[in-house]
C-alpha cells in the first residue's frame, strides 16, 4: 500500500520496514515495493546532456537494484531551461541525455513511458524526482495531443519521454492517475501565444481530455464530474504576475470553492517551451469505496 499525503512538497508514506540507499547521485528510500528518491547532478561541469544521461544512468541502476524497475512519475528541475548552451537549449540537452539513459538501460522511448514534468528552476543543480514500483503503470495518450515521443524533430533532436498521464496501482484497490504537466499544446503546436488565459484554458482543455481517455480504465462508477472535483493541481506560472488571472480560469473551470479550486498549489517556474507562460499537473487518487 502506498498514499500521497498531502503536503506542498512530494511526500509519500509507505508501510515499512523502509531502507535507505545511496547509489552515485541518487538517494533513495524504498519499502521493496515501491522507491522514491532524487538524482542531483551538478551540470554547470559536465553540461545539461551529460547530466541528464547521468542522472537516469543512475536512476535505472537504483530501480534494478531494488526489484522496482517500473517508473510511474518523474519531476524533472533545472535551472535556466529555455537558455542555449553551446547553441542548444538546455531542455533539448536534456532530452538527448535522457533519451540515451533510456536506450542504454535497455527501455523503450515509447511505450508505457511515466507521467512527468520538466521545470525550470531559479538556481540549483539538475534535480530529478522519481517514485517507482514492481508493475508498470498504465499509460494514458491525449487524443487532442500527438505524444511528446513522436514529436516532429523541430522541437529537438530527441523527443521528450513521457506520457500524457500514467495510472498506477497502489495496492487494495486504490489507484492513482498521475496527468504530466500539461500545457497550451493542440497536436504538437503551442497555441495562444502571449494570452495566458487562453493558455491555461487551453491547459484545462486538455487535462479533461486526459481524464475522459483514463475514465474508461479507472472502474466504472467514477464520472469525469467526479474526477475533476477530487484533482490536485499544480500549476506553474512563468510570470508571477499572473497569479490571480490564472487563479480566476482555474475556478471558472473547477467551480470555485470546489476541493479542487481550493486545493491548487501555484508556483513560479519555467516551461520546457519558451512560448508557453503556464503549465498544470494534475493528480488524483482513486479508491472505489469512495467513487461517485
Ligand atoms: C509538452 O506537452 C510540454 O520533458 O518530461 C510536459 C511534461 C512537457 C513533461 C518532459 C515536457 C515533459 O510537450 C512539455
Amino acid at each position: 500500500m502506498l498514499w500521497p499525503a498531502p503536503a506542498l512538497c512530494e511526500e509519500w508514506l509507505a508501510s515499512g520496514p523502509l531502507s535507505d540507499g545511496r547509489l552515485g547521485c541518487v538517494s533513495y528510500r524504498s519499502n521493496g515495493s515501491w522507491v522514491f528518491g532524487t538524482a542531483c547532478v551538478d551540470d554547470r561541469e559536465q553540461g545539461m546532456r551529460q547530466a541528464a544521461q547521468r542522472a537516469y544512468a543512475d536512476v535505472f541502476q537504483v530501480l534494478d537494484r531494488e526489484g522496482c524497475p517500473q517508473l510511474q512519475r518523474l519531476w524533472n528541475y533545472m535551472r535556466a531551461i529555455n537558455a542555449e548552451e553551446a547553441g542548444l537549449e538546455r531542455y533539448r540537452r536534456f532530452n538527448l541525455g535522457r533519451a540515451q539513459a533510456f536506450l542504454d538501460a535497455g527501455r523503450g522511448l515509447e511505450d508505457g513511458a511515466p507521467a512527468a514534468c520538466a521545470m525550470g528552476t531559479a538556481q540549483g543543480p539538475l534535480t530529478v524526482h522519481f517514485l517507482a514500483g514492481r508493475h508498470s503503470p498504465l499509460a494514458i495518450e491525449n487524443p487532442r495531443q500527438v505524444s511528446a515521443y513522436r514529436y516532429p524533430q523541430r522541437y529537438g533532436p530527441r523527443s521528450p519521454t513521457f506520457s500524457r498521464a500514467a495510472l498506477a496501482d497502489l495496492g487494495e484497490g486504490v489507484h492513482v492517475l498521475f496527468i504530466s504537466g500539461t500545457a497550451s499544446i493542440v497536436g504538437h503546436e503551442s497555441v495562444h501565444l502571449g494570452d495566458v488565459v487562453r493558455q491555461a484554458g487551453e491547459c484545462l482543455d486538455n487535462i479533461d481530455a486526459v481524464l475522459a481517455a483514463a475514465l474508461p480504465h479507472v472502474g466504472g462508477p467514477w464520472t469525469l464530474a467526479a474526477l475533476r472535483e477530487r484533482l490536485e493541481c499544480t500549476v506553474y506560472l512563468r510570470h508571477p504576475e499572473d497569479l490571480a488571472a490564472v487563479r480566476e480560469v482555474i475556478s471558472g473551470r473547477l467551480g470555485v470553492g470546489t476541493p479542487a479550486a481550493e486545493a491548487a498549489v501555484y508556483l513560479q517556474a519555467d516551461v520546457c517551451r519558451a512560448e508557453l507562460l503556464v503549465e498544470i499537473e494534475a493528480q488524483v487518487r482513486l479508491a472505489p469505496q469512495e467513487a461517485s
